[in-house]
């Protein structure tokens, strides 16, 4: 008999972060320089002190999703130790720290305006909405860094079915969770909170647009967004908004943060465009965590043909 087909493994299968983190730990005994040859990693990631995170479970039930970059994935560490999330700081290093004791449960996300269905969801009944793919997405934040992350989650399409949005729903607004007695580092940062985001209609619902609620193998960290986050691997990271309390479908364009914050370097579209430069840096290279060379960013973070149509006829250096 031919086994014409077999199954792809996830990252619970293959990679659970305890394997990420034991394979550290063997490597730091090894001899640094040998270690990081070997393991392909960069020095500095290896010297870094072992860090805490923040409590995680495995996701069951997760099935290989479609979409999965051939690359290799940042090391985990690296993943949860550089992030934005301004609600915790301002500092790459703040979100591991100063979210630890964020509280995530019990958690509601409220489905609102132009939809039949309205609705709010528990966390429970979000997991159990679509079967939860593992999905291997390029993520290339506007400060020139990029990630690989298997993400797990499923289209947010699959949500908004669900809810029906009416003829006047033309846009999708996503707002994050707030709260500054969790969040006292938020009111030095700079941005208005609650984080805001949006997306026209036919964006959030291309199948790429990932409602998540996971990585390597597991719930999402508190640094990452959990317990609900999105993931769109075509534009730059700050589109991808954290931890999400409501999502709200409208007939105009919503506001969106980085745009109220600085609208000549921050416009509603945010496609990963490396021809277009952000007003102070070129956007042609990025810097792939764990990595020293820098790398050709591609337009659309190299999701073009995927989503290119989606803005066909469209200028996208005034639709920056
Ligand atoms: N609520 C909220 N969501 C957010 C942000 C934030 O500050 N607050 N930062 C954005 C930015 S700028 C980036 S690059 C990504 C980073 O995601 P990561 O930390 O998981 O890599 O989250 C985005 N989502
Ligand atoms: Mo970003």
């Amino acid at each position: 008999m031919l086994l014409r087909h077999k199954p792809e493994l996830t990252s619970a299968d293959v990679t659970p972060k305890s394997i990420y983190l034991q394979r550290r730990t063997l490597l730091r005994g090894m001899g640094l320089a040998g270690a990081a040859a070997l393991a392909g990693t960069s020095l500095l990631d290896l010297l870094a002190p072992a860090r805490a995170a923040a409590a995680t479970t495995k996701l069951s039930g997760v099935i290989p999703g479609a979409f999965r970059t051939g690359e290799p994935p940042t090391p985990y560490n690296d993943v949860t130790h550089y992030n934005n999330f301004y609600e915790f700081g301002l500092d790459k290093t703040d979100p591991a720290k100063n979210a630890q004791n964020f509280r995530t449960s019990p958690w509601l996300l409220s489905v609102e305006g132009e939809v039949r269905k309205p609705r709010k969801f528990s966390l429970d009944e979000l997991l159990k909405l679509a079967p939860l793919e593992e999905r291997i997405y390029r993520h290339r934040c506007v400060e020139a860094w990029s990630i690989v992350v298997p993400w797990i989650g499923y289209s947010l399409q699959a949500l908004a079915k669900l809810v029906e949005p009416t003829p006047q729903a033309r846009f999708v607004a996503f707002q994050s969770f707030y709260d500054p007695a969790q969040m006292p580092q938020a009111k030095y940062t700079g941005l208005e909170f609650p984080y805001v985001e949006g997306l026209r209609l036919d964006e959030a619902l291309h199948p790429l647009a990932l409602l998540c609620f996971g990585m390597y193998g597991e719930t999402l960290p508190n640094q990452d967004g959990a317990p609900v986050r999105l993931v769109l691997p075509w534009k730059y990271g700050f589109k991808s908004i954290k931890s999400i309390v409501k999502i709200r479908f409208t007939s105009s364009q919503p506001p969106t943060s980085w745009n109220l914050a600085k609208p000549s370097e921050y416009g509603f579209y945010s496609n990963v465009n490396p021809a277009v430069d952000h007003p102070r840096w070129s956007q042609a290279k990025e810097r792939r965590l764990g990595e020293f060379f820098k790398r050709a960013t591609r337009p659309f973070n190299g999701y073009a043909e995927q989503v290119a149509s989606l803005y066909s006829g469209m200028d996208l250096r005034k639709n920056f």
